[in-house]
């Protein structure tokens, strides 16, 4: 990889932070999300409840740590490493006229210490982290109101950050909210609470409509107050394959991507793919999209596609049918070529490559692969050791299918930032137990534990990764 590539690792602040109350801090989406397990999922609470464990309230305890995290980033060779501002550190309830200057203080700080160590920020503005209040008293997206809340947090903070951060992105994973009839991802993603009898599907697309102006807004207000900043998209891409070269595979499996990648269409082109006033028309979806909107979401358009990639999906079609209306979870079907994690997550190398070609025919940017990972059991051996071997083959398959992307197709990317690079909070089961880090952090499901840090194997081998430019594999 070339000598200016972003080679770093990826966080989350409420997956990370902890320290949930300090310095001011609000109550966030996160804060009211119990632990789950494999299998078993997260309950959301009305507020936040005595007696339930909330790991977020701790998750690896970095707000009081960071400078020995940062410290062993700058051993492994990191050039960048990218987090999220904690909405609610900010503006704690969302919709104060001021920001919160503890808060802000915080982020200068950890800049600050990143920067001194050679390691850039890399921003997501709204990660899984909406104020409470906001879902509360606005109904979270469903209120065109959230739009203004948004751009005051992100001017806020591109102002205050103008010179320490050049890489940004506004929606965490914007896509992740197709799944159907499932509350915790419109939870995180969207602050919708909806009750059962609701047109889920309506409100799922009008909310991402809410985000994808407030984002294209976010955009050209961005590029005002820094013109060299970079302001991406973040994209769950998880590809879509047909289960057979039956033609019906086909044409549910372009559907499905269709479905779930609508939504870069928007971020890039700046315009609504054909398709989809279709649709709305075909379910009788009434939305509230305006002449204002779409001329905003022309003006917007991203720089670059940050992306997530952990694995891919398989579907199939039925004779006969011509609505292809899929519908995920359920149209899903097992890929027999592949194998899973103990998550049931598909482990695709390929999918990665074939994504990143995906998305330069379609999109035609530069690209950034902003997480990517294998969350896995680990086993602390009495010597402090962690032999993640698997960890490790899963970053070489994957570093490989990146490079040939690179190297034999041409694809332009900026960067590449693990997930979860020091062990932290799961978002979808609130475990620690599913692991993702070169550094083990000692606490486990129910926060006990010194929140020690210490190295995997993993580490040396991603140190050996970076200081040979990706050569040494
Ligand atoms: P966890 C689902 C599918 C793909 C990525 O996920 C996802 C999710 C939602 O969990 O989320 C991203 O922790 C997300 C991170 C998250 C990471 O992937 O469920 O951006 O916040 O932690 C891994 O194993």
């Amino acid at each position: 990889m070339p000598k200016d590539f972003l080679w770093g690792g990826a966080v989350a602040a409420h997956q990370l932070e902890g320290a949930w109350q300090a310095g001011g801090k609000g109550v966030s989406i996160a804060d009211v999300m119990t632990a789950g397990r494999n299998g078993v999922p997260r309950k959301v609470t009305d507020g936040v409840k005595d007696g339930e464990i909330y790991p977020n309230h701790w998750g690896d305890d970095f707000y009081h740590r960071y400078p020995e995290d940062v410290k062993l980033f700058e051993e492994m060779g990191f050039k960048c490493f990218r987090t999220s501002i904690a909405w609610t550190r900010i503006f704690p309830n969302g919709d104060e006229d001021e920001p919160n200057e503890a808060g802000l203080k915080f982020y200068d700080d950890l800049f600050d210490d990143l920067l001194a160590h050679g390691i850039q920020p890399v921003i997501t503005l709204s990660h899984f982290e909406i104020p409470y209040h906001l879902v509360k008293e606005y109904g979270g997206f469903s209120n065109r109101k959230m739009i203004d809340f948004f751009l005051r947090f992100a001017k806020t903070v591109f102002k205050r950050y103008k010179d320490k951060v050049k890489y940004w992105m506004t929606f965490n994973e914007i896509n992740n909210q197709t799944a159907w009839d499932d509350p915790h991802p419109l939870l995180q993603n969207s602050g919708l609470q909806l009750d059962k009898d609701d047109n889920w599907e309506q409100a799922m697309y009008q909310a991402a409509h809410y985000e994808l102006v407030a984002s294209a807004l976010a955009v050209q207000a961005g590029h005002e107050i820094n013109p060299d900043f970079q302001i991406g998209c973040m994209i769950a891409m998880c590809p879509i394959y047909p289960l057979t070269a039956k033609p019906e595979d086909v044409m549910m499996a372009e559907r499905a991507m269709q479905k779930r990648y609508w939504f870069g269409d928007v971020h890039c082109w700046g315009e609504y793919p054909k398709w989809l006033p279709k649709y709305f028309d075909q379910k009788g979806f009434d939305m509230d999209i305006t002449a204002a909107d779409l001329a905003a979401l022309k003006a917007g358009t991203v720089d670059y596609v940050g992306f997530s990639y952990y694995m891919s999906f398989v579907t199939k079609g039925q004779t006969g049918d011509t609505k292809y209306d899929f519908k995920e979870p359920e149209d899903f079907v097992e890929n027999p070529y592949v194998e899973k994690s103990d998550w049931g997550w598909q482990i695709d190398p390929v999918g990665l490559r074939y994504s990143m070609n995906w998305m330069q025919d379609r999109w035609h940017l530069p690209q950034f692969i902003v997480e990517n990972g294998f969350g896995a059991y680990d086993e602390k051996q009495a010597d402090g050791s962690v032999h993640d071997d698997y960890r490790i083959s899963y970053f070489r398959d994957h570093i490989k299918a990146m490079e040939e992307a690179v190297n034999l197709d041409g694809v332009d990317l900026i960067g590449y930032t693990p997930w979860g690079c020091i062990d932290l909070v799961s978002a979808s089961t609130g475990e620690m137990a599913k692991r993702y880090g070169f550094i083990y952090v000692d606490a486990d499901d129910n926060g006990e534990g010194s929140f020690d840090r210490s190295k995997k194997d993993s580490f040396d081998w991603y140190k050996q990764v970076i200081a040979s430019d990706g050569e040494d594999l």
